[in-house]
């Protein structure tokens, strides 16, 4: 059976990529996408992964129509996507604010930032605006969720026939942190996964309204922060830890006394079975891990991706372009690291593992992760550090933080062949080398 997972993502060029390994996986189950603040206003990030959820609508019917060999990639996943709803609320002299509220639009409390200066003002390289044929026109009807459901059942009772195309996705009314909880509930305990790549504020939010249902989940696996290397955003910090700090801090948190193993298992089941809240798995992939070997090289998107054609390269290539010209002038590097898609090709790995945990961490044989267990938490008020990952490096029973430790499992390596193989063949059916 796929391992089910929720998506919290702030789309973004290379959560975009990251959602397209993980829709192309037949091991995972995306069973929802929730979005957040981020590299872009939290609208933005609904219309992008509406938009890119349309763009593989034309790559299903593309492959179909062509003959393609598999005829279930990028359709093993039907997500819903929460896109929320419009809010009315009093504005000052009787004048009414209307506001969608589709997840966290800001931080808890820290000043906002955006990842503008990598992503571009609309999150994916201002596509919308230099390719609008990119864009569904439909989009904005899309996040109308019960509206859009209204339309279709009326339109089956008029025609008595379904709808003429089914999709690929659907939509909720219910904001994030509402679909966050509605899944840990409904599904068993500890089966579902939540793969984080953005800011963490959604989470945090759905940890402080229900911490027992929040500790249903089977693992929170982040991408964010950066222990013993430099932040990619500021001296210290990268760019989801600083865009949400409290937010992250909570959510380290949430490991507070976490046992690995059976032993610590079991006690998580019995606590969850009498709706109490129990520490949380959470496992991090920090710049640490992630910078090396994460890079698509430019000369890789030059020989194998730009010369594709199909609805969804012509797409990818477009967003990645935008991308390489911010790392070659800017940045003065000849390739893209795409955090995002990294974390997500652990996800992948993390369902054929069959080891278990151990207190010191796990390596996959053959499959180059490996992770240690840190105290590890997150500066929010430093003026030069805010964001920063602070791990206690101390020795001895005196010298730790009071209290059971912060238990964070922190991924300390992977293999950037593996992951840059497995990426481009799923993705893309262009094979490198082969990876199981
Ligand atoms: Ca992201």
């Amino acid at each position: 059976m796929a391992t089910p997972i929720i998506l919290d993502t702030d789309p973004g060029i290379d959560d975009t990529l990251a959602t397209l390994l993980a829709l192309a996986s037949p091991e995972l189950d995306v069973r929802a996408i929730t979005l957040v603040h981020g590299n872009t206003r939290v609208l933005n990030s609904a219309k992008n992964i509406i938009t890119l959820m349309s763009i593989l609508e034309q790559q299903i019917q593309y492959s179909a129509e062509s003959g393609a060999e598999d005829s279930r990639k990028f359709s093993t996943s039907h997500p819903v996507i929460a896109v929320g709803v419009y809010h009315s609320r009093p504005y000052c002299k009787g004048t009414v604010n209307t506001f969608r509220h589709t997840g966290a639009e800001k931080p808890l409390e820290s000043e906002q930032v955006f990842a503008d200066y990598f992503h571009g003002i609309d999150g994916l390289g201002e596509l919308h605006t230099t390719h609008p044929e990119f864009t569904p026109s439909d989009w904005q009807s899309l996040i109308q969720a019960e509206k859009a459901v209204v339309a279709d059942v009326k339109a089956h009772l008029h025609t008595n026939s379904l709808p003429a195309k089914p999709r690929l996705f659907t939509t909720t009314s219910r904001p994030a942190v509402e679909e966050i909880l509605h899944q840990l509930r409904e599904a068993p305990a500890h089966t579902i996964t939540i793969v984080a790549i953005g800011p963490l504020t959604n989470l945090a939010q759905a940890i402080r309204r229900e911490p027992a249902t929040f500790s249903r989940v089977k693992r929170v696996l982040i991408l964010g922060g950066a222990i013993d290397v430099p932040g990619n955003t500021t001296p210290h910090a990268e760019f989801n830890f600083l865009a949400d700090p409290h937010a992250a801090q909570i959510v380290l948190q949430a490991s507070h006394g976490f046992v690995p193993g059976e032993v610590g298992a079991a006690a998580r089941a019995k606590a969850v079975s009498e709706g109490n809240e129990a520490p949380v798995h959470v496992t991090l992939v920090p710049l640490d891990a992630a910078e090396q070997s994460s890079k698509i090289p430019y000369s890789i998107y030059l020989m194998h991706l730009l010369p594709l054609t199909t609805p969804l390269s012509r797409f990818t290539s477009t967003i990645m372009a935008y991308a390489y010209d911010v790392c070659i002038r800017r940045f003065g590097v000849d390739y893209m690291a795409v955090y995002d898609a990294f974390a997500m090709s652990l996800v992948v790995d993390l369902t054929k593992s069959e080891l278990t945990l151990a207190e010191d961490g796990w390596s996959a044989e053959g499959m180059g992760w490996s992770s240690q267990f840190m105290d590890v938490r997150v500066e929010t008020e430093g003026t030069l550090t805010r964001g920063m990952c602070c791990r206690d490096r101390r020795v001895g029973p005196n010298r730790v933080w009071p209290g059971n430790a912060h238990n964070v499992e922190v991924i300390v390596a992977g293999d950037h062949k593996r992951f840059l193989n497995r990426f481009m063949e799923r993705v893309f059916d262009v094979v490198l080398e082969q990876v199981q």
